[in-house]
Order: C-alpha cells, then sequence, then structure tokens
C-alpha cells in the first residue's frame, strides 16, 4: 500500500463547507477544484491527492480501498450500508434530516403504503422496522412530486428548512434520522497508514470542535 494519501470529496453543496475546514487541518487544493474538469487534483501537501466525485460513490471508493478517506452525507453512508469502513468524525456540515413526508393533512394509508424515495434500502428497512408494509419505488430526484401525481402514497427524501415540502403542499411526517456529514476511513488504510491518518483525523476534530465552540459562544 503506496503511503500517498487519496481523500474522495463529495461534490455539490458538501464540497463548499468541507473545503475550509480541510484549510483548517492544513490541507489546501493546489488549484481551483471549480475552474477545472478534471477529477484527481494535487494539493499543498506533496502526499495528499483529492478526487471530487458523486456523494453516492464516495462510500464505494472508500470501501474498496481506492480513495484512503472519504467525506460523505450520512444518507448517503446510511443508503450504502457500512461495511469496509470506519465513521470516526462528523464533521457538523449540511445538517438535514431524513424523513418520511405525505400530501398535507391526508392520513396515512394503513394498506400497503407506496413510497417513493432514492434512499430505497433505507426507506425499506424503516418501514420493516415500523412494521407497516411498503412498496418502494426508485426515484432518481424530485421525490416530492410523486405524491402529487399518485405515484406514491408517501416519499423519504432529505427535509432542512422544509420549505420544499411546503411547496408542493406536503408535510415531514416521521423522522428517519438526523444526518450530518461524517469523515468516513478506509479499514485497511486505518491500520497500515495509521501514522499520517491519526494526526489528520485529529486535526480535523479540532477544526470542528473549535466551529462548533464558535457557534456556542
Ligand atoms: O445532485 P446529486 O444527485 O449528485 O446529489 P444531491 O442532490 O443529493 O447532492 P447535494 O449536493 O444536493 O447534497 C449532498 C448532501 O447534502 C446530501 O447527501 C445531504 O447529506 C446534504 N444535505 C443537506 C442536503 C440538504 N441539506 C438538502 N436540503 N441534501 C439535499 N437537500 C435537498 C433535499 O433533497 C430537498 O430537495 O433540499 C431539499 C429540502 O430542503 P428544504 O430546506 O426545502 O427542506
Ligand atoms: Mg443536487
Amino acid at each position: 500500500m503506496s503511503k500517498q494519501l487519496i481523500l474522495a470529496l463529495s461534490k455539490g453543496r458538501i464540497l463548499d463547507e468541507t473545503l475550509p475546514l480541510l484549510a483548517e487541518a492544513g490541507i489546501t487544493p493546489a488549484e481551483d477544484l471549480g475552474a477545472s474538469r478534471k477529477l484527481l487534483f494535487d494539493t499543498n501537501l506533496p502526499d495528499v491527492k483529492l478526487v471530487v466525485i458523486r456523494a453516492t460513490d464516495v462510500p464505494t471508493y472508500v470501501q474498496l480501498g481506492a480513495a484512503d478517506v472519504g467525506v460523505a452525507g450520512k444518507d448517503v453512508l446510511l443508503e450504502h450500508g457500512a461495511e469496509g469502513f470506519y465513521e470516526p468524525l462528523d464533521l457538523g456540515i449540511a445538517e438535514c434530516k431524513l424523513m418520511t413526508a405525505g400530501v398535507r393533512g391526508a392520513e396515512p394509508s394503513h394498506a400497503r403504503r407506496r413510497v417513493a424515495t432514492k434512499f430505497v434500502n433505507v426507506a425499506k428497512r424503516y418501514y420493516a422496522e415500523q412494521g407497516i408494509q411498503a412498496e418502494v419505488i426508485k426515484l432518481y430526484g424530485a421525490m416530492e412530486l410523486a405524491p402529487l401525481m399518485n405515484l406514491a402514497d408517501e416519499i423519504v427524501d432529505i427535509v432542512d428548512t422544509g420549505s420544499t415540502l411546503r411547496a408542493n403542499g406536503m408535510e415531514p411526517r416521521e423522522l428517519i434520522a438526523p444526518i450530518s456529514t461524517r469523515l468516513v476511513v478506509n479499514k485497511a488504510a486505518m491500520t497500515m497508514k495509521h501514522d499520517r491518518l491519526k494526526p489528520l483525523i485529529a486535526r480535523l476534530r479540532e477544526a470542528v470542535e473549535r466551529r462548533s465552540a464558535d457557534v456556542s459562544a
């Protein structure tokens, strides 16, 4: 195993909040990530490289060891399943909730419920735990549309302010899990590259703690 460290970052909204934390931990990209079509980037540290990929691909990269470290939402990690990596740190960014939601005022049906979501595994697990019979329908986006179009009785989706639900005549129902962005580490790398990873995780933890101290001050 090479002593180089590969960090897999989720592109999209998490990236903008991840970069300042990495900077506080002493890692900055060698070039502007947004200004390039490249996917693999050098950093200020000769032994650290960044890949910027779809959030849903981050757990796969880390699980299979193509990346040593990843940054991804807990929603993505729950959907992927937690084999092959450790989750040593909650970065406390992009906080939101994974919830069920339905048409405002409508009673959730007690019969077999049709549920539209991109979180198929999470939804199947959740409804089974609740003892609710559910037919889970995979969608890739715009879950809020499904009940309006009578494609589903309920959705499982990320809720932050709730305004997307409200704008579509829906309301949140049950909380499935509170979500935030997590640091994940490949299990073999944690052992083999422990000397390199331990200080990195410690510096990121300090940066996260400094932030929450600033917020509560
Ligand atoms: O675009 P792509 O399909 O690749 O993925 P994505 O759209 O899920 O990525 P991105 O970049 O939008 O979000 C990445 C991660 O951010 C998610 O995996 C969550 O961990 C986290 N996050 C935090 C959110 C939100 N807040 C959020 N509000 N992800 C999505 N939303 C969406 C939600 O899907 C819904 O459409 O915002 C809407 C709800 O927001 P409110 O404020 O209207 O309730
Ligand atoms: Mg998006």
